[in-house]
């Protein structure tokens, strides 16, 4: 359930990924100021700020510290504001509208759009090697954000998705494009945060159970929104997906059985921590967002 508890934790610490990427972002008068204006303008304001959240409450099990795990939290946001940037540009999805605003290259230009994509995703990168993280497990949380954001993740769901226009998919297919587009990089985030403390191998099992069913059931989710929102609820172009011919939850099996869907992955992501007790309460919480959000 969704407490009010709950909601003061997310919103005290949207607050805090907030000011956090105000200062790991380049300040925007530093040159090149456009560059580093339309980055700020990319990354800041807007939001809900869903995978950093979940990367401080996977932290919250293992007591990370909490200066490490905003590190690691900030450093998938990163990536995510990137992959929003060029998925909006003419070449991909062609959006004009992105968290309730113009999209990077409406509000600036195509070339400073990819440019920005180009340095958050380094800046990524430098956030998450950066010394305030250094530890045993630091090279393995690079490669971790590098192969889920990478052709094998979420850039190759990306390229599936473009190929896949158009074509009916089967569920198998589906699925295995939006793990890949929206599921690899959602994972890593839960996995980085308990990378930020100590974890057994079987701790990390069920956790990565939790983050595969929490990261598919994002996506079905995103795409029943997509059906049956509005553009003003949700920041961005609603109904864009059938527009596009693209395959869909909604369009392989109505906007029903998807919700059904989404509740038997929550289901399913819930059992996965039980062997956490309390410490996973926050994760648990967060589930229910992601199923129950409306935007
Ligand atoms: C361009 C390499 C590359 C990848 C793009 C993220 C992505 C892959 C495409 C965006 C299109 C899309 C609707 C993806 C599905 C899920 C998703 C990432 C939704 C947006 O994430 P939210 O809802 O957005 O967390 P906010 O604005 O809240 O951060």
């Amino acid at each position: 359930m969704r407490s009010e508890a709950f909601q003061s934790w997310a919103h005290a610490h949207q607050v805090r990924i907030e000011s956090a990427l105000e200062r790991i972002l380049p300040e925007s008068s530093a040159m090149p100021a456009r560059l580093h204006e339309a980055m700020r303008y990319a990354v800041l304001a807007g939001g809900k700020r869903v995978r950093p959240l979940l990367a401080l409450a996977s932290g919250e099990i293992v007591d990370a510290d909490a200066e490490k795990v905003m590190l690691a939290a900030c450093s998938v946001e990163l990536i995510h504001a990137y992959s929003l940037v060029h998925d909006d540009l003419p070449a991909m999805d062609d959006d004009v509208l992105r968290r309730g605003k113009p999209t990077c290259h409406v509000e600036y230009d195509e070339a400073t759009a990819l440019l920005v994509g180009d340095s958050l995703q380094s800046l990524a990168f430098e956030t998450l090697s950066s010394p305030g993280l250094s530890g045993k497990r630091q090279v393995e949380m690079v490669r971790l954000l590098a192969k889920a954001s990478g052709s094998r993740g979420m850039a190759g769901g990306q390229a599936m998705d473009l190929e896949n226009v158009g074509k009916s998919l089967d569920l198998p297919e589906l699925e295995s494009m939006h793990i890949r587009k929206t599921g690899e990089l959602i994972r890593a985030s839960i996995l980085l945060g308990a990378h930020c403390g100590e974890m057994e191998e079987e701790g990390l099992a069920k956790l990565d159970h939790y983050a595969k069913s929490i990261g598919l059931a994002f996506q079905v989710i995103d795409d029943v929104l997509d059906a049956e929102s509005s553009t003003a609820t949700l920041g961005k172009t609603a109904g864009k997906d059938q527009k596009d011919g693209k395959p869909t939850y909604v369009s392989l099996m109505g906007v029903r059985q998807a919700k059904r869907m989404a509740d038997d992955l929550y289901d399913s992501a819930i059992s996965a921590l039980g062997c956490f007790g309390g410490k996973a309460e926050r994760l648990r919480q967060m589930a229910d967002f992601v199923v129950k959000r409306q935007f």
